[in-house]
């Protein structure tokens, strides 16, 4: 029986380390606040607080989001490992990645 218990805990625990999280970069003052890393299957949301446009467009075309108004957003699911790094493409001095891992 306790071994049984024990069991059991392993898996949850395994269970909850490999849970996605879901995460959202705000973005304010021209730039993405922050870089962020997340597990496979987790969504990203990004949410625009500055009074101009932005958008989100990965640097291979992964993803790319139409232009976000003040407190617009955009998601995308991340759902392989990897390094995904993105700009705005109205301002493509603003650069952020996304590493999913
Ligand atoms: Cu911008």
């Amino acid at each position: 029986m306790r071994t049984t218990l024990f069991a059991i805990a392993l898996v949850l625990a395994g269970m909850s380390a490999a849970t996605a999280a879901d995460t959202t970069v705000t973005i304010k003052n021209f730039n993405f606040v922050m870089d962020v890393s997340v597990t496979p299957g987790s969504t990203v949301t990004w949410k625009n607080l500055d009074g101009e446009p932005h958008t989100v467009a990965s640097a291979d075309g992964l993803f790319r989001s139409p232009a976000l108004d003040q407190n617009d957003s955009f998601s995308f699911k991340f759902d392989k490992p990897g390094i995904y790094k993105y700009i705005c493409s109205i301002h493509p001095q603003m650069r952020a990645m996304i590493t999913v891992k």
